[in-house]
């Protein structure tokens, strides 16, 4: 029986335990990469655990979600991620490189290593065929100080490809295809593997659009094999010498098998407010388009923006409709800029913004009231652009572009117009944007720590009896959007915890944080596929910050359940899912003899207002049930 490709780099880097689906594992970490606005718990996990020698081959700290710096915290945590990266042997990618995943791709991920990223779109690595995963920051932090990261082994799912994509239709069109067969819950506990001849008609940032957005299915990771393709991309970006030739054995057995027939996909849109939410462009109809932001981890590529760069070239931008771009990066840009694409996107009416993640975490561009807008991202959260009313599409660059002319939503095969092949070009190498660290080992380098930024808070260790009482009551695929939101506003202060946690639940709940408090010790009720979106661990250490002691759910998402067990909150699912119902705001809960339950497959919760009984199931393994048991996982390094 011959191995999956996942399986087989598993195998590679495997520390500890066996490659059994639901066992757990530890794996050896060959490079990590953070960014900014998880990168800041990262550094400062990563300087309270006190190492003298990171473990990992390479760590990247990228700076490209809050570089508005409308005030001096942006900044003060750019300069802490700096002296810290400095002094640990971190490179360091300065503001205006670009967007990690982006970056990533070009100059450091490599066929057939591992990657660990404290950004839930880390999977990116994916399209080079790596095994590249999205975690939260401790995990992240951890990974650096022992080289190894420890998870459950995923499912392998097969996505077959055949055929080849019309003009346009996209990687991106391939993508929501999957999520809307697979759903936003599809891959949760799995690896999304594509094969196929199908597989040799894309590019490796055409693959990387389908893994960047293998997140949204909640999987583990998605990944391509190391090709041609991937030869070419690596010989382009100027380091052939990484390229190394990987696929799954002709005979591999897979969990479960998806086949999709790419000639006969259609330009698709993910419709608000859920990235599985598809339909076509055409079913969609002509709906009048407000705003169109073209860019993100997701579509920034060189291909991607030349594509748009050519449908745009002699047009004008409708006169309703604000368009921006943002490169995914510096390389990027510089090319755009030299070879004239540049002009013909800012002559058709364009707005260039800056490389970084910008409008797709909110942080400006935000639309106006009641806005229909058009982007090229990967979520579409409610209230995520900024505008809580606003209605915004997934789309592909194409579609984007097109619509962005025409002032509504447009299917390009409809239009009629041709799209010219997009030539390969050779990217000079350029790293005047990286800082680099004088060298592994840790230095004298002074932490660079501005007001704004606090230690985070810890938990304490698990008494022998639980009470709570139910703060919220929420229902499914809860983001951690919901959780602890993002935007412009709230960006600034991801280092400063006590501050961000006034905002926990805000946008579905206000009175949350105020009910949080006054409860003292606090629990949280909630449907399928909780914590679903951002790796943000601060989703879990607001709610820590302000009592949350377990969290009882239908379902998890799998970064959110980690972060809740590595801050020391009880991550536990309803035996019977119908129980749901019974709970309120208010109830008190109890949790008896708690130390000894935890060890055990389920736990009994009483409800001291109904007078009823509950069983959750706690599936956790022994890691985590000593994590619970010390108050999180720095307590129990420590
Ligand atoms: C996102 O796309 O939601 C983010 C912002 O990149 C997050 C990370 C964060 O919340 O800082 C993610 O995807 O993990
Ligand atoms: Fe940045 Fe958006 Fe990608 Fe998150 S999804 S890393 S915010 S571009």
């Amino acid at each position: 029986m011959g191995n999956t490709l996942a399986y087989k780099i598993l195998e590679n880097h495997l520390v500890e335990g066996s490659l059994i689906p639901g066992a757990e594992i530890t794996i050896k970490m060959d490079q990590t990469l953070t960014q900014d606005s998880t990168g800041t718990m990262v550094y400062l996990q990563l300087e309270a655990m006190d190492v003298d020698k990171i473990k990992t081959e390479l760590s990247v700290a990228y700076i490209d979600h809050n570089t508005l710096q409308t005030g001096f915290e942006n900044a003060d945590d750019h300069a802490f991620i700096k002296s810290v990266a400095q002094r640990h042997g971190v490179l360091f990618s300065k503001p205006g490189n670009g967007i990690c995943h982006q970056l990533h791709l070009e100059n450091y991920g490599k066929p057939g290593k591992t990657l660990l990223g404290s950004d839930s779109h880390t999977p990116t690595g994916g399209g080079l065929g790596m095994i590249a995963i999205g975690a939260g920051g401790l995990d992240v932090a951890m990974a650096m100080a022992k080289g190894t990261y420890s998870l459950t082994v995923p499912k392998v799912v097969n996505v077959e490809l055949t055929g080849k994509l019309r003009p346009w239709v996209s990687a991106k069109d391939v993508i929501l295809h999957v999520l809307d067969k697979l759903t936003v819950k599809g891959g949760v506990g799995k690896i999304v593997e594509y094969t196929g001849e199908g597989v040799k008609s894309l590019s490796v940032t055409d693959r990387a659009t389908i893994t960047n957005m293998g997140a949204e299915l909640g999987a583990t990771t998605s990944i391509f094999p190391s090709d041609e393709n991937t030869l070419k991309y690596l010989t382009e970006q100027g380091r052939p010498q990484d390229y190394v030739e990987l696929s799954a054995d002709p005979d591999a057995v897979y969990d479960e098998t998806l086949k999709v027939d790419l000639s006969k996909l259609t330009p698709l849109a993910a419709k608000p407010h859920s990235p599985d939410n598809i339909d076509t462009i055409k079913n969609i109809g002509s709906i009048k388009v407000d705003q169109v932001a073209i860019g993100s981890c997701t579509n920034s590529s060189y291909t991607d923006l030349m594509k748009v760069a050519a449908i745009l070239k002699g047009k004008k931008i409708h006169p309703d409709v604000s368009l921006v771009i943002s490169p995914g990066s510096s390389k990027i840009l510089s090319k755009l800029a030299e070879n004239g694409a540049l002009a013909d996107m800012i002559n058709a009416g364009a707005r260039i913004i800056e490389n970084a993640c910008g409008p797709c975490i909110g942080m400006g561009q935000s639309p106006k009231s009641g806005a229909v807008s058009l982007r090229t991202f990967n979520r579409n959260f409610k209230g995520r652009s900024g505008t809580i009313d606003a209605d915004v599409y997934l789309v592909s660059p194409e579609t984007a572009a097109i619509s962005a002319i025409t002032g509504v939503v447009t299917d390009g095969i409809e239009s009629g117009e041709t799209l010219p092949e997009i030539e390969a070009v050779d990217f000079n190498f350029n790293d005047n944007f990286i800082v680099y660290p004088k060298g592994t080992s840790k230095d004298n380098t002074p932490v660079e720590m501005g007001p704004n930024i606090k230690p985070f808070p810890r938990n304490t260790a698990l008494g022998d009896t639980v009470e709570a009482t139910v703060v919220l009551h929420a229902g499914n695929n809860i983001t951690t959007d919901d959780i602890m939101p993002s935007d412009s506003r709230l960006l600034p202060y991801r280092s400063n915890i006590p501050y961000l946690a006034n905002f926990c639940f805000e946008k579905i709940d206000s009175e949350f944080s105020a009910r949080c408090k006054e409860a003292g010790s606090c629990a949280i009720i909630g449907g399928e596929n909780y914590g679903q979106g951002s790796s943000r661990e601060h989703a879990a250490l607001a709610p820590l910050y302000l009592g949350v002691k377990f969290v009882l759910v239908k379902s998890f998402a799998r970064i959110h359940r980690s972060n809740l067990i590595n801050s020391g909150i009880m991550p536990l699912v309803f035996e019977n899912p119908s129980d749901y119902e019974d709970f309120s705001l208010g109830h008190k809960l109890m949790i008896e003899d708690a130390k000894n339950q935890v060890r055990n497959a389920t736990i009994t919760i009483k409800d001291l207002t109904n007078g009823k009984e509950y069983t959750a199931v706690t599936n956790f393994s022994d890691l985590e049930i000593d994590m619970i048991l010390c108050g999180g996982k720095i307590n129990s390094i420590k």
